[in-house]
């Protein structure tokens, strides 16, 4: 346990001196587009996936049982810190918690990912989303208490999914290549097309609320199956509600993060929804997604993660053209363009880590 664990079995919580630690952070400055003293860095699905320790912790612990076990969330979260010495942590979570906490069916299916048992397809079905409170996820407020008096100086990212993205889910029933099920509704009926994005814009709001309340000091939006969408399509269908969860944080002015995968043509529109640091997939180069998203805001990305797979000289090499096409810009936060692959071998990434660090120490 951390040495200010409350006396009398009071939930620790992080001190001020650990919280403006935080905020002098690397990670933070950058997110900030301040100078920084080495390029910060952490990953996408950093936590669990290819470590044997988190495969040794959730042996027998279904998924979405494991996100609501705050001393596990806890544990979990900070494998990836204390092995690669990454400059943030990411809560460990799932996308569709706040789903479940709402009393959706639906379960995270090894090796499939999340399959929901009655998909959403009418009117009528919206009735399934009520709004969410901070009880329905009161374990994410308790992990969060434990985790920020554990991390010390390391920022804690927040997370959620995007109202297109839970809703790719909700409606196709499942994981999807083409979400035609989705994009049916998107094009055929407009208005519940809005009212569901609505809904989701909502609860995704108050999920980033409760992080950020609890101690969260960036947050992540995930619109991972954004690039999906033609950018006329995403800019009338999709960024309003995107929009509306960035504006709802707002005020708390915590770094906001906006990712998706395949997203080139719609980098600019993604900083435009409200975005702090916009996220970059491996298709586009940093330099070249810096003039698509325009001035004011930082970029994370964007090393390919199966380069991670390549010789040692390699990952050294792409890490170099990533660093390099970022040198220019306002603010950069390494990452790898989507999440690590689970067989990726962790002791490549704490490499990487370390490598990153040193080449960009200034
Ligand atoms: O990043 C971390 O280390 C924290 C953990 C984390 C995050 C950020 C998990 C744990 N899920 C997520 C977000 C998430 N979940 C996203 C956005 C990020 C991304 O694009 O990678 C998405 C799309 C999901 C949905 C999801 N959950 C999938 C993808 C399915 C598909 O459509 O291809 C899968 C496989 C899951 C299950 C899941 N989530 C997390 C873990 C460790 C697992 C595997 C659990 C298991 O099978 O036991």
């Amino acid at each position: 346990m951390s040495a200010n664990a409350g006396p009398s079995g009071h939930q620790p919580t992080a001190t001020t001196a650990q919280r403006d630690a935080v905020q002098d952070s690397a990670f933070l400055k950058a997110c900030r587009r301040e100078p920084v003293p080495h390029t910060p860095v952490w990953f996408m699905r950093q936590a669990g996936r290819s470590l044997p320790e988190y495969r040794k912790v959730r042996e027998g612990i279904p998924m979405l049982e494991s996100c609501m076990r705050p001393e596990l969330v806890t544990e979990i979260t900070l494998q990836p810190v204390r092995r690669h010495n990454v400059d943030a942590a990411i809560y460990f979570s799932d996308i569709v918690v706040p789903l479940k906490a709402i009393g959706i069916a639906l379960d995270i299916k090894p090796g499939v990912g999340p399959v929901v048992e009655n998909p959403i397809r009418t009117r009528a079905d919206l009735a399934q989303l009520r709004d969410l409170t901070p009880e329905d996820v009161h374990y994410v407020t308790e992990a969060i208490g434990l985790l920020t008096a554990e991390l010390g100086e390391t920022p804690l990212i927040g997370f959620a999914g995007a109202p297109f993205t839970l809703a790719s889910y909700l409606v196709e029933g499942g994981p999807s290549r083409t979400y035609e099920n989705a994009k049916a509704i998107m094009y055929g009926d407009p208005q519940l097309w809005a009212d569901l994005l609505d809904r989701l814009a909502e609860i995704t709001s108050t999920f980033l609320k409760v992080q950020i309340e609890a101690g969260a000091s960036a947050v992540q939006l995930f619109d991972s199956w954004a690039g999906a969408l033609a950018p006329a399509d995403y800019r009338r269908s999709v960024m309003p509600a995107s929009a509306k969860v960035f504006e709802a944080v707002a005020s708390y002015g915590v770094p906001r993060i906006h990712f998706g995968v395949g997203t080139g043509e719609l980098l600019g529109l993604m900083g435009e929804a409200g975005a702090d640091v916009v996220g970059v997939d491996w298709r586009v180069p940093l330099d070249e997604a810096a003039r698509r998203v325009g001035p004011g805001k930082a970029l994370q990305g964007n090393l390919d993660p199966t380069v991670l797979f390549a010789t040692r000289e390699a990952v050294e090499t792409k890490t170099r053209e990533v660093l390099d096409a970022a040198a220019g810009l306002e603010g950069h936060i390494f990452n790898l363009g989507h999440g690590v692959m689970p067989s990726t071998d962790p002791d490549a990434l704490t490499r990487l880590v370390d490598y990153v660090h040193t080449r960009s120490a200034r």
